[in-house]
């Protein structure tokens, strides 16, 4: 493969966009996987005929490049004790609770920060070696912040682009960081910077001034060699077109009908769907709704909310703590207000096919996200793709990066229990019409904007990044 690389557009994320699994037949096989990243990405790569660098998610016999799903995979291999430090460690330990306003304490260990280093060297070697002359390397999130600098070392031909899906922080958290330098100086090795939020791309060029002196326009960094690195919000989407479609079969409808009357057919039914992560808020969300039954405001009998949270990064001790804590509040919520016949939340710690999360979707009258913060948030992106019929409400946290879009939904602040509680209420209360109106715009900025749309302006941006160098 070294000998004559053919790709001219590689992407790189920390996972392979499949999983392995075993059929029923016991032959083992692919699945694709749930997560953001994922979702987004996978039809860009179709779309582009490219090749995806990541690790599979566990030990393969044979780490050969291999096809599935029409995707053209590079299996990045990890042992076990990079898992624990590049990947539990530095990635989810430090880097993920750093980046999210310190919601949980980052933990600061040089073994995880070596094994990070090495396996984003690992990641870089390996794209060095598939990319063809000249070509696009798109280099995905927190994971692998080192890549972009490594690459360039070795391939200074290459166009190279990195994307961070989640929050970039302000220059007082990130300072924490004792290889602060060596990140940005990571990030600075692509052409092109892409964040989800203005905000985020504003905290990285001001860090880069403060910290190495490089002179920087509104959304341009010049470095001392002369090249200039792009750093601009790139609102990640999803594929409106396609989950529309999912949404609108029979079998999804009448899934959602099932649903609602395996509930009892309450007037009124809450949704929240998120990865089981202390970024979610979903305690926050689950308190309000039980204290708005406990005040007389909610009746038991009139309101159930189904709280999906999908199994996520259960060996790191901070995902231990938050799904006990999340399933006491559970507990006492349903223990203290539930009636026979009458629960007051579904909690279910599963990961459901798609067509299911289409069906929840639309079996929802409110749907209810609400992250202390998130650098996106597609969930609520997909709420309102499903909504059709421009029915339904949606209440959503200002820190998730779709607040920039979904202006229409009931904005609210997770950390103000009160005001929560009254978003809620409004949401429930709001008028057939004012809520349509609502959804309607909300529906067209994801039509308008989706992911095929921010893969196109990234890469687009990407090429004329490319011009600016060659000219420089
Ligand atoms: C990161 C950033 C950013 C969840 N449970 C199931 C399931 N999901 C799907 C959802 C959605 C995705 O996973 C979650 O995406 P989010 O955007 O909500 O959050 P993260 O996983 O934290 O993603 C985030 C994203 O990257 C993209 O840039 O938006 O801010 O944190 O698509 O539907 N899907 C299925 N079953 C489940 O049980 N099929």
């Amino acid at each position: 493969m070294a000998d004559q690389p053919t790709s001219s557009f590689v992407v790189l994320a920390n996972r392979l966009p499949v999983d392995r699994v075993t059929g029923a037949d016991g032959e083992p096989g692919w699945r694709a996987s749930p997560g953001g990243l994922v979702t987004a990405l996978h039809p860009v790569l179709r779309e582009h005929d490219g090749v995806w660098i990541g690790w599979p998610g566990g030990e393969l016999d044979d780490y050969s490049p291999f096809k599935a799903d029409g995707l053209s995979l590079v299996p990045v291999e990890l042992s076990s004790q990079e898992v624990e430090h590049y990947y539990e460690g530095m990635s989810n330990g430090t880097l993920w609770p750093l980046y999210h306003d310190v919601v949980a304490k980052p933990a600061f260990h040089r073994e995880w920060w070596e094994a990070y280093v090495e396996v984003n060297q690992r990641f870089a070697d390996l794209a060095a070696d598939a990319a063809a002359q000249g070509a696009v390397v798109w280099v995905q999130d927190y994971q692998l912040q080192l890549v972009p600098a490594m690459l360039r070392e070795r391939r200074p031909d290459l166009r190279i682009g990195f994307f961070l899906h989640i929050p970039f922080p302000p220059t007082e958290l990130f300072r924490q960081m004792p290889w602060r330098d060596r990140i940005l100086e990571g990030l600075l090795g692509a052409d092109l910077v892409g964040f989800q939020r203005p905000g985020g791309a504003a905290n990285f060029v001001r860090l880069v001034r403060l910290r190495f002196g490089h002179k920087t326009h509104r959304d341009k960094i010049v470095l001392a060699d002369g090249r200039a690195v792009g750093a601009r919000a790139y609102p990640i989407s999803i594929d409106f077109h396609g989950l529309e479609a999912l949404a609108k079969t029979s079998a999804v409808m009448a899934r959602a009908a099932q649903i609602r009357d395996e509930l009892g057919d309450p007037p009124h039914v809450l949704l929240g769907v998120d990865r089981l992560d202390y970024t979610k808020g979903i305690r926050p969300r689950l308190r309000a709704f039980g204290e708005l039954i406990a005040d007389g405001r909610i009746k038991v009998e009139d309101a159930v909310f189904v709280q999906v949270a999908s199994p996520s990064r259960e060996r790191v001790d901070q995902y231990k703590e938050v799904r006990a804590d999340i399933e006491r509040w559970v507990g006492r919520i349903n223990g203290d207000l539930g009636r026979i016949g009458y629960q007051p939340i579904h909690y279910l710690h599963n990961s459901f096919p798609r067509n299911e999360m289409a069906a929840l979707y639309q079996a929802a009258d409110i749907m209810v996200v609400t992250p202390f913060a998130d650098g996106m948030n597609l969930v609520a992106k997909e709420y309102v793709t499903c909504r059709y019929h421009d029915t339904g409400a949606l209440v959503l946290s200002e820190f998730a990066g779709a607040a920039d879009q979904l202006r229409q939904a009931f904005l609210v602040n997770p950390y103000d229990i009160n005001g929560l509680k009254d978003s809620i209420w409004a949401a429930m209360r709001a008028a057939p019409r004012d809520l349509s109106r609502r959804m309607r715009t909300m529906r067209r900025q994801v039509r308008e904007h989706d992911i095929s749309a921010w893969a196109r302006g990234f890469l687009t941006d990407l090429d004329a990044t490319d011009e600016l160098r060659r000219s420089a």
